[in-house]
Order: C-alpha cells, then structure tokens, then sequence
C-alpha cells in the first residue's frame, strides 16, 4: 500500500491459498468474490478440492510433529502472537478496507473490529501459551502395600485444529480460532466463509512474515459443502472448531462424533432485550437500536426479538421506528452510512424472504419493510410488533436488520418469553433496578447476559451458547481447554519403610 495508491484494498486482494507456508492457486475451479455494496466481482477464490484439503492437512499435521514447533517454547508462540498482532495493525488501514469492501461492513467497524479487536485477541491468547498448565494431583490409591504414588496432569495441544468460520466478521473471526489454537501449540487448517475469504489469506500471510513456520497456519478456499466438509471428514483432523448456522453446526456434530473429533460448535441465535419500565426512554430505545442494527444485524447475539415492559411499549416501539427510518443505506466506504449491504444476494433474499413472512403471518409493520432500490445487496432496517409467538419471524434467526416487538407485564412474563426459544447464545436486560436485573439474570438461559448493553465482547469474557447455539466456549481461559488434551500422569515409587 502507498499513500498514492488510491485503492489500497485492491492491492490486498490475494486469488491463492496458503498451505504449507506457500501460495497455492489449484483446485478444483474458481469461485467469484463480491462487493455487496455494488455486486461487482472484485476476486476469484480458489475452490479447494479433496486433494488440496489433505495437502493442507498434511502440512498441519508435519508442523505439529516437527521439531521446529515441538521445541518452541510457550514463550516463543506468545512472541509470534504479539509480532502478529502488530504486523495486523501495521496493515491495519488495508485490511480494514479490505474487510468493508468484501463484507460490506461500516469502515470505522472494520477498523475497530476486524483490526483493532483481532489485535487486541491475538495480544490476550498471547499471554495465555505461558499459563497453560496441569495440576498436582493427591491420590488415595491404598495398593499394593508399600507403594505410593505421584499424579499429575499435563495440558497437551489436542493436535490438527479444523478451523471454519462464517462472513460476518471475517478477519475477527479467523483470529478466535487461530490464536488460542496457537497459543495451546496446536496448528490450524482455517476455512474462511465463500463470501468473505480475502482478509483470512492476507492473515495467513502476515503470520509468515512474522516467523510462523510454514504449516502452523494453513487457510483453504471454497464453498461449505465441499471443502468444508471434506475438511470435517479428512481422517488427521483433531479438532474442530466451527461458527456459523445451527443446522451446519448439527451436519458438523454428526460427521466428527463417527470418529470422536474434539469439536466446539459457536451457532446461531434469537438473542432476547428486555426493556424494564425503570429504563429511561432515550437509552431503551438507542439501546434496542443498538442490539439489532450493529453491523446490519448480521451478529450471531443480534437483539432480535424486543421485549418491552408494557408501561413503556408505545414510546419505545416508536422511538425505534423514527430510529430505523432515519439510519442512512450505503456503501461501508462512505463515512455517512449507518447500515451497510447484506454481505450476498443470498442472504439479501433470504432476509426479506423471512420479512415476506412477516407481512404474510399478519404481523405490523412499523418501519421498513419494502425492498431498497439499486445496486448492492441492501435491505432497509425492519421493525415488526403484533406477531404470533410461533411466527416464522420470531422463531427463525433472520441474521439481518430485521426486529419482532412484543409486550410483556411483570418479570415471570419477560423470563417465559426470553427463554421461548431453541436458541441461548445472548440476551441482555435494560434496568436500573439492581434487585431486578438480579433476580432476571439467573434465569435467563444465554450463554452471555448483558446489562444496560449489549453485543460487547472482551477477550477474557467466555462466549458461546445454551441450548441450540452451541457447544463449549470461546475466550478467556475457557477457549484454551478446546485446544488441549488433558493426560494424566501416575508414577509409583516406593513408599518410605
Ligand atoms: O451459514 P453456514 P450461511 C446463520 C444465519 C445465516 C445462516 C446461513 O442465520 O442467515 O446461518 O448463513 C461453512 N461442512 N449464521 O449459509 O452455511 C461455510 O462455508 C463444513 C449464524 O453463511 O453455516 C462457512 O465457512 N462447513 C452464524 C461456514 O460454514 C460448512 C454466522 C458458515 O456457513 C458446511 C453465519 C458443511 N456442510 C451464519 N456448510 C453465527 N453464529 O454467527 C457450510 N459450511
């Protein structure tokens, strides 16, 4: 990139793999890359066949047993951590336009979250490779006579980690996989989404720059039923570690149990708000706005389905509808925008498909609705209120801007409807009343539960789901234990005479 270059972006535009620390450009065919925002063709993927899956594995599977990562101390994968993190912010600027240009996001998100926040996990699972450890154990083995023993576990790296991961925050994403995969010592073969594959392979590149030996960080191309599942079923992988849909996430469960893979499974949501009636009008509203139209509503803890105390329901839901009417529709390169493209015409249709849907099960429309003119992969922000309970757009994730209101009266009515549903990735209570939000929190089943805010995520915070959002957790100390085997050491040795 140089400060003539008027398009940086272009010049981050890689057509290749990484596998084994080299470009590769053979596969099976090319599959075209997007700009959401104009629906222009910007790049060709790779798309990965059976033969270049295996390549990639086996190039994990070499730089897992070689010496080169076998001797590196915990020490030295914390220093490529850090060294990483810096080359990501050095080319902070190019991958955050990168990101926008390929997933449509807002630039100022791409700059503080697929850069900054990918900086900031890569610095905290830094500090984790050096605080992996076992424990000492006391037996109470009484035999035979005269012997005692000596316990201890050892946290091991589980080995080949299977990395996929979904669109909607590409570079981020690829981080929370890769840099807590490292830190334990295992290595990685990363599926970026099909959507969004070009800041994952500038990644795999910059790791190379910064000294990660070839094969520690391989990324593969191509669509999910393809070269994700062949990466799923590729009989060397250890691990996997996947987020994206709750229905792939299941076809991914199966396929690893038939030979016991780890697996950890970070799936979709119906994520609840909770507007209390103690909550002041300007935050419930700004608040709600926030939950669902942050990056378009495609987040996997998107406040979709708003519940509001009764007092409160028609200045809230009004409130809202000005909001949604107001937000500006544009490229994720014009420093106007508030909502950006959907990242396909895929998800476009299928969004207002779902809000189709809507319409047709009788629910009101109170903002949005239509379609949006022009070019680009837009949908207008979306409020619905009246809709049945069992309505397709209450019950389904719809991924996009697109919210169901609702009513409710006291705190057994809000905890009934927060937990009717499949899902439990998030949820978040908007309430000033301390005795309140303590009696709400514990019965609401979500893996994360906010408090007067909501989508905010930190490193050292576990995330994942309850119910059918998901398996395991992802950050804070929690992650680490998806990358490590734990194996118990029993000595004996003669006891004192
Ligand atoms: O997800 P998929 P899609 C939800 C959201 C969205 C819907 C569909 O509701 O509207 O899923 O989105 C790879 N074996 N979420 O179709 O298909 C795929 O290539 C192995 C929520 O994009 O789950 C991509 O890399 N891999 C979610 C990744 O899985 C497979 C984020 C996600 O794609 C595969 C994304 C297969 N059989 C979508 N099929 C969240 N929790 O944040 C697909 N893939």
């Amino acid at each position: 990139m140089t400060a003539t270059d008027p398009r940086p972006e272009q010049a981050a535009i890689r057509e290749h793999m990484i596998i084994d620390g080299t470009p590769c450009t053979q596969g099976e065919g090319r599959l075209p890359v997007y700009d959401p925002a104009t629906g222009d063709i910007i790049a060709h993927q790779v798309e990965a066949g059976p033969a270049q899956v295996d390549q990639a594995v086996r190039a994990a599977r070499r730089a897992f047993e070689s010496s080169a990562w076998r001797a590196m101390t915990p020490a030295g994968r914390e220093r490529l951590l850090l060294a990483l993190a810096d080359r990501v912010e050095a080319e902070g600027e190019s991958l955050s336009r990168l990101e926008t240009l390929n997933n449509g996001k807002l630039l100022g998100l791409s700059r503080m979250l697929e850069v900054g926040a990918s900086a900031q996990w890569l610095r905290y699972m830094a500090g984790w490779a050096t605080k992996i450890t076992g424990e000492t154990l006391n037996l109470s083995i009484p035999f035979p006579p005269g012997v005692q023993y000596h316990a201890h576990t050892r946290a091991e790296p589980v080995g080949v980690v299977a990395a996929i991961v979904p669109w909607n925050f590409p570079l981020l994403m690829a981080v929370w996989k890769i840099a807590p995969a490292v830190a334990a010592g295992c290595t990685v073969v990363l599926k970026p989404a099909e959507e969004t594959p070009l800041t994952a392979i500038r990644l795999a590149e910059l790791a190379l720059e910064v000294g990660f030996p070839p094969g520690v960080i391989n990324v593969i191309t191509g669509r999910g039923e393809t070269t994700g599942a062949a990466l799923v079923a590729h009989a060397d992988v250890n691990k996997i570690s996947f987020t994206g849909s709750t229905e792939v996430g299941k076809l991914i469960g199966h396929a690893a149990l038939d030979d016991m893979k780890r697996i950890s499974l970070e799936l979709g949501g119906k994520s609840p708000v909770l507007i209390m009636d103690d909550c002041p009008i300007d935050q419930a509203i700004q608040g709600a706005a926030g939950a669902i139209f942050f990056n378009q509503g495609q987040v996997c803890t998107a406040g979709s389905r708003l519940f509001i105390q009764e007092g409160l329901y028609d200045q809230v839901l009004e409130g809202l509808a000005a909001v949604a009417d107001s937000l500006r529709i544009g490229s994720g390169f014009d420093p106007d925008t508030q909502i950006g493209p959907m990242v396909s015409a895929r998800h476009r249709q299928r969004v207002s498909d779902f809000i189709a849907a809507g319409r047709a099960s009788g629910a009101r429309v109170v903002a949005g609705g239509q379609a949006w003119d022009g070019p680009g992969y837009f949908v207008r922000p979306t409020v619905f209120d009246g809709a049945a309970p069992d309505a397709t757009i209450v019950r389904e994730e719809i991924f996009g801007p697109v919210v169901v209101a609702a009513r409710f009266r006291d705190e057994d009515q809000a905890v009934a409807l927060a937990n009717d549903t499949r899902f439990g990735l998030g949820a978040s209570i908007w309430s000033h009343d301390l005795g309140r939000v303590h009696r709400l929190v514990p019965r609401i089943q979500a893996g994360t539960v906010w408090v007067n805010t909501h989508n905010m995520l930190d490193p050292s915070m576990p995330f994942g789901g309850y119910k059918q959002s998901g398996v395991g957790r992802e950050h804070g100390r929690a992650v680490i234990d998806n990358y490590i085997e734990t194996k118990s050491v029993c000595i004996a040795y003669p006891g004192a005479a």
